[in-house]
Formats: structure tokens, sequence, C-alpha cells
């Protein structure tokens, strides 16, 4: 799966794919991810890819050239299956979208800056908008970085155990039971017995159990969304 992000912070992006699971996904040839200065495709000598809004008000707008002629000349070199806009109005991220976009192959993501992009970019360029929740972020990049995030753990053979992705959080709804290393005991404190006893039957029984009440208090919107009988738990 290739990814191509467009910004006008190219830096900002370096860190996150440049460690741990995301870099050995790429070091490992499972997804490319290429970053691209805004600035380089600006028509004018001084690189501006933003300009004062019509009508006036506060805050700078992303230009419609530069973008075009990025998005033109990639879009010459393969086909897209998705031209997303991180932009706090989109479409929230949750995992279902995560699981979809990881089934993509090409994919260019836009990083929104200021007070936004020029409509008519929205209107002629993009196929998807997303948020990644309800608060301001100062720009798309770190958006950008925690939905590729999400879409790239999702690749096969991304982690190294297949299955773990699957028993994530969110995945069937629930949260994850809690979890539990060595020493069995610390000033006092017990791991519970049963992750101590070997029984596997019954510890998947105390973990799905664990799972559901922690979701029930903690998130009773996605425990109210469960099809499982649920037990009686107070
Ligand atoms: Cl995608 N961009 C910005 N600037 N802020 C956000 C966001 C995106 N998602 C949530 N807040």
């Amino acid at each position: 799966m290739r990814f191509d992000i467009i910004t006008c912070l190219p830096r900002l992006l370096d860190s996150p794919f440049s460690h741990s699971i995301l870099k050995r996904a790429i070091d490992k040839g499972l997804t490319e991810v290429h970053v691209h200065d805004l600035r380089d495709y600006s028509p004018s000598k001084h690189r501006q890819t933003d300009d004062y809004p019509y009508g006036g008000g506060a805050g700078m707008v992303m230009m419609i050239e530069p973008i075009h002629r990025i998005i033109s000349k990639l879009k010459e070199e393969r086909p897209y299956d998705a031209v997303v806009y991180m932009t706090p109005d989109g479409l929230t991220l949750n995992q279902k979208m995560a699981n979809s976009y990881s089934l993509l192959k090409n994919i260019i993501i836009l990083c929104g800056h200021y007070k936004g992009v020029d409509e008519r970019v929205r209107e002629k360029y993009i196929t998807h908008e997303v948020s990644i929740g309800d608060y301001v972020l100062s720009g798309g990049e770190l958006a950008a970085a925690v939905f590729a995030d999400a879409i790239i753990r999702l690749i096969p053979g991304v982690l190294s155990d297949e299955t773990s992705a699957l028993t994530d959080s969110f995945q069937d709804d629930l949260l994850s039971p809690p979890v539990y290393t060595r020493p069995a005991e610390f000033i006092g404190m017990k791991v519970p017995e049963v992750l101590l006893s070997g029984h596997e039957k019954n510890i998947e029984l105390w973990r799905m159990e664990q799972a559901l009440e922690r979701t029930k208090s903690r998130r009773p919107d996605l425990y109210d969304k469960q099809h499982v009988a649920k037990p009686n738990i107070s």
C-alpha cells in the first residue's frame, strides 16, 4: 500500500514514520510513504501556497494551483483509490474506516492548514474527508500520521503476531481487558490468580468478562452495540 502525503510542513512527518512499527513496515516493503512538500509545486518564486480569503476575514487559505499541480502529477504516475483531505469537518475516524482504507492500494492524503483549503480543491480532487476527533489541531499533519498509523498496522505482515490487530480494542466494539506482566506480586499488589493458572479456557472467559465490564463502565455507547448475551455485571 502506498501513501502520498501532501503538506507544507514535511518535516513534521519525519518522526512518525522513522520509528518502531511504521518504520519496520516501510523497511519490509509492506508500505511506502512519500511525503511531498507543497511549496515545491508553487508557481510563485516565493514558494507561496496560501493567500488571503476572498470576502475578508482572519486566516489564510490554501491555494488551488500548487495542489492541482502535485495531484495531477501523482495521478499521471499511477491510479489512486482515494484522495483524502484531513480536516476537522471530515468524517470522524473509527476502526471500521481504518479497516476499509487498509484494503486500498494507493492513497493521497492532503494535510489541511490555516483556515482550510480553497473549496474548489474539495470539489475537484478530494474523494474523502477525514477528521481524527472533535477538537482542533494546528494542522492536518499529526492527524495524517494518526490516520496512516491506524491503517498501516492492519496491513498483513506489519504486526509480528498477525492476530494481534484483530484482537485490538474496537475491532469488535469492545475495549481490551487489563494486562499484567512480571512480577506476580509488587508491593502487595497481586496479578489475578486466573492468569497464573495456565487454564486457557478460564483465562479466555475472564478476559471476555473484563472486556465487557470495562466497555460497559467506560464506553456504554459501545457496550450497547454488543450482540452477545451479556453476563450480569453490576
Ligand atoms: Cl484532520 N485537522 C485538524 N487541523 N484538526 C483536527 C483534525 C484534522 N482532526 C481533528 N482535529
